[in-house]
Formats: C-alpha cells, structure tokens, sequence
C-alpha cells in the first residue's frame, strides 16, 4: 500500500503521483456505492498491481480538506484569480463572485492584475488598494515580459494551487511565465500509454516539490449560485463585522435602514464597487431561489 495525489484522470484512468513514481489506476468499485469518486487532488491509497506497467488500484480516497464541484478538484489550498487591467477591462463584478465563492468554500484567495503594462500605475494601484485594504494579496504582474512572476511564485511555493479568470486575462501566459516553458499548450499534455492524444479536463502542473498548479480551462464559471442569498454578506469579509449593527434579523444590508453594512459604506469604510457588486450578486442569487424550481 502506498499513499499518493490525483494529478489527472485521462478517459477513466487515474494518473497518480507518488514518492517515487507514476502510476495508472482503476478505482475500486465500492467507491460508486458510496457515492464518492476520486477527483484530481485528492490523496489516495493505491495497492500496486504491476509494478513493471505501473498499474495500481485506488482502495481509498483520504479525507479531503475541500471539494470543488466544477471543475471537480480536491484539496486546493489557494486559489488565484486573475483579472487583466486592461484588455479586457478589469472585471470586478466576476472577482467578487469568485472571492466569496472562495469565502464560502473555506479556501484561501489571492489576485493578479495581469498586463499591467496596458494600464496607468494609480489605477491599477486604485483596485490593489480595495482588496489589499479587505487582506486579500494583490500581484501585480505583467506575464508577456515576466514581470512580477517571482513574487507570485514564491507565494504558491508548497501549495496546490488552481488559477481562474476570465478568458484573455493571461492565465496561460501566466503559468507558462512561472514555468518557464509553454506546457499548457494543447497537445503537450497527455498521451495515454497507447499513445494516443486524448483530452484530460484538468491536471496538476508540477512546479517543484509539493507545488503544483491545476490548469483549468473551464474554472471561470464557478458554482457562486450555491451561496445562500442571506449567507451572502459573510462571504464579504470586511462586511462580517459591521452586522452587529443590524437592527432587523434577517437584515438584507440593502435597503434596511438600520442597516450596520450600509452605514460602513455611506460613511466610506466599505468600498463602492464591493459593496454594488454584493448588491448585484444578492439580487442574482434571490432571483435563483425564486426560480429554481
Ligand atoms: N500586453 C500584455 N499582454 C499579455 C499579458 N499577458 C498575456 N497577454 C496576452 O493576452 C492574450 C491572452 O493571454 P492568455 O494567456 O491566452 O489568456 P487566458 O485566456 O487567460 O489563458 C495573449 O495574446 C497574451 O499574449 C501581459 O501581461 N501584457
Ligand atoms: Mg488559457
Ligand atoms: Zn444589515
């Protein structure tokens, strides 16, 4: 028996990392009455069954510390995301959404503002601040030249980490800078031991020891919906401590009067753009719950 880490599942397969070696798994097939299927990044104990073709079984999934549902990933222990200043203009909309997705999964976040070449250094620096100021670190990179990549990378050193942004904001250009090489390219990835070119959906980048990078092409469309609307707040992290001045239980921090969150933000303690963007998100996710049936 021996312990290891999904690193991609290609057409059924699981590709398993351990100590020493890689190997391809079948999954017991308990696992299906249970309910529970392996993804990528989770830690498994694996029996081998031919250590010449590297065949093994996975007899257990350990214990994971999160789960995210699309794409399917275990165990993620940051999640970067990744706007643009410019080109496409930054979204701010979509970054609050993935921050409190993050928020609300229990995982930490961190942002890039990639090309920041295409942009003036003070409004850059204006969107740094609103969510330096919140305890969100905030990288400033520019990944055609390089710039700023060292830093990034020594913040995801011993993690595993999954990028997500829009389309266009860098993230491939990113990763390639970290890595120095152009491994996210298409066709480099897998080829199953028939050699044949086959697509995994996601799959752990190694960067060194302990530090891998999930690429994700689908990541941008996270799973925010399943937030509860009167959770939402708490998914705002500087907004947390302003509820105790709520009167009303059941305080939707909008209209109320008496409302703790909305006098933070008249009196300037929470940002405009967090707080519109927290208007926006609860109105979304009210209207899911009035239709989801
Ligand atoms: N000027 C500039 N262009 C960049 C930068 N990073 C990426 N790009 C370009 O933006 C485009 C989209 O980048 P890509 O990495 O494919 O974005 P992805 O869709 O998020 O993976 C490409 O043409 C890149 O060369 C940057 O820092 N500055
Ligand atoms: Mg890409
Ligand atoms: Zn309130």
């Amino acid at each position: 028996m021996q312990t290891g880490l999904i690193i991609s599942i290609i057409s059924n397969m699981y590709i398993v990392e351990t100590k020493n070696c890689i190997y391809e798994c079948n999954a017991r097939g308990n696992f299906k009455k249970k309910e529970i299927s392996p993804v990528v990044g989770d830690k498994v104990n694996i029996e081998i069954i031919d250590e010449k073709t590297k065949k093994a079984v996975i007899n257990e999934i350990l214990q994971r510390n999160n789960y995210i549902k699309r794409p399917k990933l275990a165990n993620i222990n940051k999640l970067v995301y990744v706007i643009s200043a410019n080109k496409p203009k930054p979204d701010l909309l979509m970054l609050d959404k993935q921050l409190a997705f993050s928020e609300w999964l229990g995982i930490d976040a961190l942002i890039v503002i990639n090309k920041s070449d295409l942009e003036k250094e003070e409004k850059i620096q204006e969107i740094q601040k609103i969510y330096t100021q919140i305890g969100y670190k905030v990288f400033i990179t520019n990944a055609k030249e390089k710039k700023g990549i060292d830093e990034l990378y020594n913040e995801l050193k011993g993690t595993i980490c999954a990028f997500s942004g829009n389309s266009g904001v860098g993230k491939s250009t990113l990763l390639n800078a970290i890595f120095n090489a152009d491994i996210t390219k298409e066709g480099e990835i897998s080829k199953n031991s028939k050699g044949k070119n086959t697509t995994t959906a996601i799959k752990l980048y190694k960067i060194e020891e302990n530090t891998y990078i999930a690429d994700t092409p689908g990541f941008a469309v996270f799973d925010v919906y399943e937030i509860e609307k009167n959770n939402l707040y708490k998914c705002f992290k500087e907004f947390k401590e302003y509820e105790k001045n709520c009167e009303f239980v059941g305080c939707t921090h909008i209209k109320e009067k008496e409302c703790g969150i909305r006098k933070a933000f008249e009196d300037g303690k929470i940002s405009n753009s967090r707080y519109k963007n927290y208007i926006k998100i609860y109105e979304d996710l009210k209207d899911r719950e009035e239709h989801k049936w």
